[in-house]
C-alpha cells in the first residue's frame, strides 16, 4: 500500500490495482489551431500541466501501471455525434469542419492526436470517447474490471469538463479518484480552481486532490 498526502486526506492505493488515466492531451484542445481554440479559449493555459505529466507518466511506466490515455472525438461520418454537440456554440467552424490541423475532434486527424510530449507507447491503452466522461460510451469500465483496477489517478484536460465528468463517472461506479492539481488545467482558472474544491469538499466528496510532487514523493 502507497500512500500519498492529499486533501481531504491522505489518499492510499495499492500500484497494481491502480491506472494512470490521461484525459484528452490533444492537439484539438492544447493547440491554437484546434478545437479548444475554435470555442474562444486561450489555449496556453492548459501547457503547463505537460511537464508535471511527462514525470508522472515516466514514474507511471516504470511501476508497471496501466496506462490509459483518452481521445474525444468523432468518426469522419460522425454518426457518434449527438446533434445537440454538434450545434453547440453556433460555431462559424466547428466539429467535423475543416481548421488548420484538420477536420476538428475527428478521428485520425492530426488535431485528434495526442501531444508528442506525452506519446502513447505500446502497450498502454488509448481510448476514444464521444463524449465529455471517459465511461460513456466506452469499454473503460471493463478494462478496469479485467485488470482489478480500484484506484484512478486522473490527469488532462479540461479540469472542469472531461477530468470533473470523468472523476463522477468513476466515482458511482466504486473507483477511488485521486487528480493532481498540476496534471489538469482549465482554461478558466478560476473553474480549475473550483473545480479542484469540488472534488476535495465533504469529506472528498468525488475523491482526493494532491500535487505531481507528492505523487512521486510518495515513491510511485
Ligand atoms: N471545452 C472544454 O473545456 N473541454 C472539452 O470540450 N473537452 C475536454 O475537456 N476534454
Amino acid at each position: 500500500m502507497t500512500d500519498v498526502a492529499a486533501r481531504p486526506y491522505a489518499f492510499s492505493f495499492v500500484p497494481e490495482h491502480t491506472a494512470l488515466v490521461v484525459i484528452d492531451m490533444q492537439r484539438d484542445f492544447l493547440d491554437p489551431g484546434g478545437f479548444g481554440a475554435m470555442l474562444g479559449n486561450d489555449v496556453s493555459q492548459l501547457t503547463r500541466t505537460i511537464a508535471p505529466l511527462q514525470r508522472v507518466l515516466a514514474a507511471a511506466r516504470e511501476a508497471g501501471m496501466l496506462v490509459i490515455h483518452t481521445r474525444e472525438g468523432h468518426r469522419p461520418d460522425l454518426t457518434d455525434c449527438p446533434p445537440a454537440k454538434l450545434g453547440r456554440a453556433r460555431l462559424e467552424i466547428g466539429i467535423g469542419d475543416p481548421g488548420p490541423l484538420g477536420r476538428l475532434l475527428v478521428r485520425g486527424e492530426d488535431g485528434h492526436g495526442i501531444v508528442e510530449e506525452l506519446a502513447p507507447i505500446d502497450g498502454e491503452v488509448v481510448l476514444d470517447k464521444p463524449g465529455k466522461g471517459a465511461f460513456y460510451a466506452t469499454d473503460l469500465e471493463l478494462l478496469l474490471r479485467n485488470r482489478d483496477i480500484e484506484s484512478l489517478v486522473v490527469t488532462g484536460v479540461t479540469t472542469e469538463v472531461c477530468v470533473h465528468t470523468t472523476v463522477r463517472e468513476a466515482n458511482d461506479r466504486g473507483f477511488e479518484c485521486l487528480v493532481l492539481e498540476d496534471c489538469v488545467g482549465s482554461y478558466i482558472p478560476e473553474f480549475h480552481e473550483v473545480g479542484l474544491r469540488m472534488i476535495e469538499a465533504q469529506g472528498g466528496i468525488f475523491g482526493w486532490v494532491t500535487s505531481s510532487s507528492e505523487l512521486l514523493a510518495a515513491g510511485l
